[in-house]
């Protein structure tokens, strides 16, 4: 067995008006608790230092850079790589990250149990619009605020296994599973930011959102033999209602652990990395199996 105990560490809400010292007290303070529940490896939402800010309209993008990380660990998230280091826990979480020439991303990153970074994902497809919408009920402007990843789906060797990144819209598309699926990944983590109403159709509500979460990771999960890990920012932010549904799916596509509540909290579970070998081996072995020449439109369109 090669075992991974991972904490899905979900952060309750994130007010406009806390600061970034704040929520890594927070964050802290879950990975004490998962330190204490046995855990090597936690992982918490996207954009786990702020608010989530896309929600807000601003005609000058550069009034928005103070919601970026141009550092990172920057003074701010330091004590959260020490505090890590200290008790030996490798992590994942997000951020938004502007580069030293000037590029907006919606970031995740790997660092080991010794506190370095060692993978960066940048979110590859951004949901919602550029502008100002009036016909929503609320603003999604990650199209205006962020530019789509320049990383592709990379997996690194970590923790003895082969683990990948993806950020909350990623987790509805196929491809995101697959091109890592393609590369032997054995454990899928990601954050999410999930407005519990859809802003162009207010009949669909939290439970059919909810539905569509777990529908994409565990299919994901199951098409490519691999654990999913998917980490909720949920609760209402400045009056904004987030989902919670922060689980664990594991690589029959089973949900082996969810959490039932909005606010700070681990969900914690020993997950071995050779469960993912049967699928590999037989139903989904992609060198016997996949039929690549009928796929091509895949690429084009
Ligand atoms: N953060 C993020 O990607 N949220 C989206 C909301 C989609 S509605 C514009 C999601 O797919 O959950």
């Amino acid at each position: 067995a090669r075992i991974v105990t991972v904490a899905a560490a979900q952060l309750g809400p994130i007010q406009k008006a806390e600061n970034r010292a704040s929520v890594v007290a927070r964050m802290i303070r879950l990975m004490e608790e998962a330190k204490t529940k046995g855990a090597n490896f936690i992982v918490y939402p996207e954009m786990a230092l702020t608010t989530f800010f896309p929600r807000f309209y601003e005609e000058d993008r550069a009034k928005m850079d103070h919601w970026f990380e141009a550092a990172m660990p920057g003074p701010d998230t330091q004590p959260l790589f020490d505090k890590a280091k200290a008790l030996g826990m490798a992590m994942s979480f997000g951020y938004a990250e502007l580069t030293p020439d000037g590029h907006h991303f919606n970031t995740s990153i790997l660092v080991d149990k010794t506190g370095a970074i060692i993978g960066k994902y940048r979110k590859t497809h951004l949901p919602g619009h550029v502008e100002f919408d009036p016909e929503r009920t609320h603003q999604h402007l990650e199209k205006r605020y962020f530019e789509p990843g320049d990383t592709g789906f990379p997996v690194w060797r970590f923790l003895d296994g082969l683990v990948g990144m993806a950020i909350c819209n990623d987790r509805r598309w196929p491809e995101t599973y697959r091109v890592m699926g393609l590369q032997g990944v054995e454990m899928v983590v990601l954050g999410f930011n999930t407005p519990s109403v859809n802003s162009q159709r207010g009949a669909e509500g939290i439970e059919d959102r909810l539905f569509h979460h777990r529908l994409s990771c565990q299919a994901g999960a199951y098409q490519n033999a691999t654990w999913v890990v998917a980490v909720a920012k949920a609760g209402s932010e400045d009056g904004n209602h987030l989902m919670g549904g922060t689980l664990i799916v594991d690589p029959n596509g089973k949900i082996v652990g969810e959490l039932p509540h909005e606010e700070d909290g681990v969900l914690v579970h020993p997950c071995d990395l050779d469960e993912t070998v049967f699928g590999k081996e037989t139903i989904f072995d992609f060198k016997r199996h996949r039929r690549i020449e009928h796929y091509k439109l895949i690429t084009e369109r």
